[in-house]
């Protein structure tokens, strides 16, 4: 049996070209040899709508989505999810790379086990500042208004809220930039006690819960940096980390 791979927060960007590498290195081998990768948000650093595929001054889309591409004429399966990051990744970037655009959460059924996939900020609710901003920017009218706007001055407004984000967040207590944990037994009851699956956090780890008196598990992906990616991958009877670099 081939195995599903899951991968997240790689955060690609031009100023990060070590990652970007262990990315494409990882699609031409070790992922040929699955039967799907699953990608669960922040893939980009910051995607500010599909028109960047045009840009000839933004070579990494291109380069990913085309390496997407090749993986999915290889006969992998790929989905992709959004991330807080890159949810405006759309159609055209779907067809140009071959990838099903998941809805967040995903339920999953795999030979041998089944699981529900998050990106995992929706989980964060004790960032209330956090979650009105994304109730914001996921509205439909917000982003077809968005869009409209100039590639350029939504790149600098991405720039800009990427900035004002890593400033925010040095002065977060880190239990708001993390699941809170009523919501998320909440959310394993209301999708059938099936084991978690989910990023956004950076804070790699598996956490047992107990919910109903039922054990779940809930696995945390691992960001990638510059000399170290991190796959997590099902083999049909169990989930293994797996380091790429
Ligand atoms: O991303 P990360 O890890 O730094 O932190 C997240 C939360 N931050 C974000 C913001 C993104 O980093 C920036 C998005 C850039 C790409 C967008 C592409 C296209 C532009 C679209 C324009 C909207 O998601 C951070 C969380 C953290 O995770 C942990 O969960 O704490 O939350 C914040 O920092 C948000 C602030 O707390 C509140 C920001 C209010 C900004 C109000 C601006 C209104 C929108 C105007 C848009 C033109
Ligand atoms: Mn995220």
């Amino acid at each position: 049996m081939r195995p599903t791979l899951f991968i997240s927060d790689l955060h690609l960007a031009p100023q990060a070209p070590a990652v970007t590498r262990i990315f494409l290195d990882f699609l031409r081998g070790r992922a040929r040899a699955a039967e799907s990768l699953f990608i669960l948000g922040d893939l980009f650093e910051a995607w500010p709508g599909d028109d960047c595929l045009d840009d000839p001054a933004d070579g990494l889309a291109a380069a990913v989505v085309a390496a997407l591409h090749e993986l999915v004429t290889a006969g992998v399966g790929l989905a992709v999810m959004h991330g807080n990051r890159d949810f405006l990744l759309g159609e055209r970037f779907a067809a140009a790379s071959g990838a099903r655009l998941l809805p967040d959460p995903w339920l999953l059924a795999l030979p041998g086990g089944e699981f529900v996939l998050a990106h995992g900020d929706a989980l964060c609710t004790d960032d209330r500042e956090y979650q009105s901003f994304r109730a914001l920017v996921r509205r439909r009218d917000w982003q077809q208004a968005f869009l409209a706007r100039p590639l350029s001055e939504r790149k600098a407004v991405a720039a800009a809220l990427r900035q004002q984000s890593e400033t925010a967040k040095r002065d977060k207590a880190q239990y708001l930039m993390d699941v809170n944990p009523v919501e998320t037994d909440d959310f394993l009851r209301a999708h059938g006690y099936v084991g978690l699956i989910h990023g956004h956090t950076h804070r790699p780890a598996v956490h047992d819960h107990l919910v109903d008196g039922i054990h779940v598990q809930r696995w945390v992906l691992a960001d990638w940096h510059a000399s170290r990616g991190e796959c997590l991958c099902w083999d049909g009877e169990r989930l293994t980390r797996e380091c790429l670099d």
